[in-house]
């Protein structure tokens, strides 16, 4: 027997609890699918050492609720995980959203009745809910990834992975630890666990440029402006092109005298957080000489940093210039590998070979361990919905529909999967924009859209495939000119994804502000480009 609802929503991180305040809003019976045994999403999942915001806490806060933002205090410029999870049960309590929330339950299939038009899904342990709309809140970084290396299975100490990280603590003292990826999560975990474990041998394929995060407590003067001026973050953020509080200097760096641009990039290093990254110049991510200058002076403090000038060279990025891909928010990360437990191994020159019982094989080694921790990423931004059986018109399921990588429009639908929509699908400015910000806003144009149909008495809605495919070649396009486009190993381009999708941009990288404007146009167009019936 499937129980029946207006909506259902897969997914209780920041979007599907946000989706599901506003669908209640609407008057709309609606019942979240949530795998995880708690609430959170991608913070109930990333609860490893170290885990924090690479967003200042109140620019990522929700924006809806006055009472929400004079009530919570955040206690860190960037809080911890354990503090955003408290935060979202805090949201969810206060709105009495857990009634709705079926815990434990992971959709295996999402299949669409031609005739009925209504949506049936079916959790892995047998729960089945029919409704008429799906909104897929899967997150852009929700399918972990563990590397194929021979003998993964076979290790006989402790393995975890960052994205699925134990609710218990997990004590490393003593431990012979090794931690294979040097990405955001890595550098958390490796700058954190440092001092505490016997020893603990980082494995890195590509080292990445490192910022300062610059995190510390909010003062009690601070917490009152912040609180004061929170709209006006918001609103900052919706004008920025990255969707982040960092506004660039509007003058392209190269019309800058040199003297100026070094003292600027001084200040920003100092700021923290993504400041050096989005508060730059405006031409930051298309000039070649400003992202080279801006590497050449993060590699002099590398080397100012580690004592061993052989590791620091290891650590100075050589296959990407600046701002090419998300850079880590470190504290302390580079002087961890001055400390007599810690060893760098570059993959690059040394590959692993395999996963032994005891330890990791590379080309000249046996490193002998006790943990292994992957902080290796993500099947990024269509993993989740990969995998996921969703079906279609006609049986037709996604993983057809994206054999030669996503098409969307808008990044919130898919031709052939009527009133099925992504909140953060593929195709969204999510490659920069403030998470919250942005799942904000499309929330909002998702449920406005039901409204829409309520109002006018439609049914369903589907994109054409022709807005679909110029949505996609746009996406495409925006990425062309940028720097990224040069650097496609990383996750905006799907590098760690199954094959079929390698080297598609599956982002749009026209900026926060466009992205807006489209979606307001469109919706203002009566949902130009979609079917309504
Ligand atoms: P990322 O940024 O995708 O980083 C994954 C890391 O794992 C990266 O250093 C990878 O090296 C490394 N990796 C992946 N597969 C392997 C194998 N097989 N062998 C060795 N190393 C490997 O994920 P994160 O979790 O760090 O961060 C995700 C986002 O979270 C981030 O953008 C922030 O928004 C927060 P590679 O670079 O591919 O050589």
């Amino acid at each position: 027997m499937s129980q029946e609802f207006d909506v259902i929503v897969i997914g209780a991180g920041v979007s599907g609890l946000y989706s599901l305040y506003k669908l209640r809003e609407l008057g709309l019976s609606a019942r979240v699918f949530e795998a995880g045994t708690g609430i959170g999403g991608t913070w109930y999942w990333n609860r490893y050492p170290g885990a924090r915001f690479d967003s200042e806490s109140y620019s990522y806060q929700y924006s809806f609720s006055q009472e929400v933002i004079d009530e919570w205090e955040w206690t860190e410029h960037f809080s911890g995980q354990p503090e955003i999870e408290r935060y979202l049960h805090y949201v969810a309590d206060k709105f009495d959203l857990k009634r709705d929330i079926e815990l434990n339950a992971r959709i295996a299939t999402a299949v669409y009745d031609d005739v009925e038009k209504t949506w049936e899904i079916e959790t892995t342990n047998g729960v089945r809910a029919r409704a008429r709309f799906v909104i897929a809140a899967t997150g852009l970084l929700s399918a972990h990834q563990f590397p194929d290396y021979p003998g993964v299975e076979s290790f006989a100490g402790r393995a975890l992975h960052s994205a699925r990280w134990p609710k218990e603590t997990i004590d490393f003292s003593g431990k012979r630890v090794g931690v294979i990826g040097s990405g955001p999560t890595a550098v958390q975990i490796i700058q954190s666990i440092a001092p505490e474990v016997d020893h603990l041998t980082v494995f890195q394929r590509t080292a990445n440029w490192c910022t300062p995060l610059r995190n510390r407590p909010i003062t009690t003067a601070e917490q009152k402006e912040l609180k004061q001026k929170a709209h006006q973050i918001f609103d900052l953020c919706k004008r920025t092109w990255a969707g982040f509080i960092h506004d660039p200097d509007p003058r392209a760096g190269v019309d800058v005298p040199k003297a100026e641009r070094l003292k600027r990039y001084q200040e920003l290093y100092d700021r923290g957080g993504f400041a050096l990254w989005l508060g730059n110049y405006s031409d930051s991510f298309t000039s070649r000489l400003v992202a080279d200058e801006v590497a050449e002076v993060l590699a002099a403090k590398i080397r100012a940093r580690v004592k061993d000038p052989a590791t620091a060279e290891k650590l100075i990025p050589k296959s990407h210039t600046f701002g090419t891909k998300r850079c880590p928010g470190e504290k302390n990360y580079y002087e961890t590998f001055n400390r007599d437990n810690v060893s760098l191994v570059d993959l690059r020159a040394t590959p692993i070979t395999r996963i032994t019982p005891t330890g990791i094989e590379t080309g000249d080694a046996t490193h002998e361990l006790d943990v292994i921790i992957y902080a290796t990423g993500f099947h990024s931004v269509t993993g989740e919905l990969m995998r996921i059986d969703i079906r279609g018109e006609r049986g037709v399921s996604l993983q057809e529909h994206w054999s030669d990588g996503p098409k969307t429009n808008l990044g919130v639908q898919f031709s052939g999967f009527p009133n099925f929509f992504a909140v953060m699908g593929p195709h969204n400015p999510a490659l920069f924009c403030n998470i919250t910000r942005c799942a904000e806003s499309n929330v909002e144009w998702i449920i406005g859209c039901i409204r829409y149909m309520r109002e006018h008495g439609f049914e369903t809605i589907k994109t054409t495939t022709e807005a679909e495919a110029a949505w996609t070649e746009r996406c495409y396009k925006s990425a062309k000119g940028l720097l990224i486009d040069d650097m496609q190993d990383s996750w905006f381009f799907g590098s760690t994804n199954p094959a079929n999708i390698r080297g598609r941009f599956l982002l749009f990288a026209g900026g926060v502000p466009a992205y807006r404007e489209i979606f307001a146009d469109v919706a203002a167009k009566g949902y130009e480009g979609f079917d309504l019936s």
